[in-house]
């Protein structure tokens, strides 16, 4: 899972720990660490020794797409004036595993805009890459190097640092809410919306067999009226979990199914109602106002998106489509086990200031897993 985002926050990590360490080494062999020249910006001529030359081609040749925030290299008057002998030793290379040098925009600049690029074709969202590289070069610049090993656990701090403010929007517990919904005798009402194929009906099983773990005992509202042979998958999978399904036939009216459905809970005692809706292309302006039309009726508690992690930045869009038109109270991402990019799990949340609720992580009815941003950053660096 999320192999590829994995793999360059780690090389990120690497690169900008060799280039800042070999510097150091450079700078103990050959002049005191205090009068070696600023390096004049050469792309070309510098970093030959620690990029290839391929690379650099592209990162030029795109350079000029994507804004760059340029700022000065941090000043040397920042270095710390009031050195103790101990540091004095250091400095005259006595210890040559020891070495003091402060992190400047210069050295990191190149490896991060790599990052940036390989951020996008991660379907990582332009505004959440670009999020990553301030964060982590404003964490970064200034920073005061002492061991070989810091530079290498700065930037892998300011890279959690960076991913855990890209996750940190304020989730939801639905757990929580069906242990209200329980106590008030009203049901917890959670509709699920997306396009065709992303995973919603097998989603809701999913949930619903979740549910059933924890004690409740949901009812599935089939109001996917649209799809030939939504009823009956819906009602195969409500056989497989013991589950109630409210269906009426196809082509009925999908809000009147949900209105049942309801009403059943309401009747029977059920906790949640689960509302499985027809898959709609966000840009069907008639099928987003049937849905628009199931929320006034049966007025959810939760909306949920369910995306196809997948589709990368298509997932992101209709997110945002779905939000402009119903609302979006949170987000299930299916098919993560089978996502090797993870650019869409990183920044649909982000995107659409809503928090992921879940991971779809397979077909069966028990892989589902509750998303936690900290578990996330632990996934990725
Ligand atoms: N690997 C994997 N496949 C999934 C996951 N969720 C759904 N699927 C598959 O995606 C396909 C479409 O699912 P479905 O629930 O019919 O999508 P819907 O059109 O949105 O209702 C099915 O073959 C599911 O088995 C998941 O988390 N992982
Ligand atoms: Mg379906």
């Amino acid at each position: 899972m999320f192999e590829s985002l994995k793999k360059k926050f780690n090389s990120t990590v690497g690169k900008i720990s060799d280039k800042i360490s070999s510097e150091d080494e450079e700078a103990n062999e050959e002049t005191p660490l205090e009068e070696k020249p600023q390096e004049k910006e050469e792309p070309g001529k510098t970093d030959e020794s620690t990029e290839e030359k391929t690379e650099g081609g592209v990162r030029e040749k795109i350079s000029g797409i994507f804004s760059r925030e340029k700022k000065e290299d941090t000043p040397e008057s920042e270095e710390k004036p009031d050195e103790t002998p101990a540091e004095e030793e250091e400095k005259s290379g006595m210890f040559s595993l020891v070495t003091k040098k402060t992190i400047s925009e210069k050295d990191i600049n190149d490896i991060l805009f790599e990052l940036e690029m390989a951020l996008l074709e991660s379907d990582v969202a332009l505004e959440v890459a670009e999020k990553i590289i301030n964060s982590v070069k404003e964490d970064l610049v200034g920073k005061k190097i002492k061991r070989r090993g810091d530079v290498a656990e700065f930037t892998r701090d300011a890279l959690k640092k960076s991913i855990s403010e890209i996750l940190g929007v304020e989730t939801r517990d639905l757990k929580e809410m069906a242990q209200n919904a329980k106590k008030s005798s009203e049901p917890l009402k959670i509709m699920f919306v997306g396009v065709n194929g992303t995973g919603k009906t097998t989603t809701i099983a999913k949930i619903a067999t979740y549910f059933i773990d924890e004690g409740y005992t949901p009812v599935i509202a089939a109001a996917d009226t649209f799809r030939a042979g939504a009823i009956e998958q819906i009602g195969h999978h409500a056989e497989n979990i013991g589950v109630k399904l409210i269906r009426h036939k196809k082509g009925a009216d999908p809000a009147a199914v949900a209105y049942d459905a309801v009403e059943h809970a309401r009747a029977k005692g059920k906790e949640i109602v689960l509302i499985d809706t027809a898959g709609r292309m966000q840009t069907n302006v008639n099928l987003m106002d049937e849905m628009k039309k199931i929320k006034r009726v049966v007025k959810p508690d939760v909306i949920i998106y369910v995306g196809d992690s997948l589709t990368g930045n298509d997932a992101v869009e209709q997110a945002m489509k779905f939000n402009e038109a119903v609302g979006v109270d949170g987000i299930i991402l299916t098919k993560a086990d089978a996502d090797a990019k993870g650019g869409a799990a990183l920044s649909i949340g982000y995107v659409i200031s809503k928090p992921i609720l879940f991971l779809g992580v397979g077909q069966s009815y028990e892989d589902i897993m509750e998303f936690k941003s900290e578990w996330m950053v632990e996934q990725l660096i």
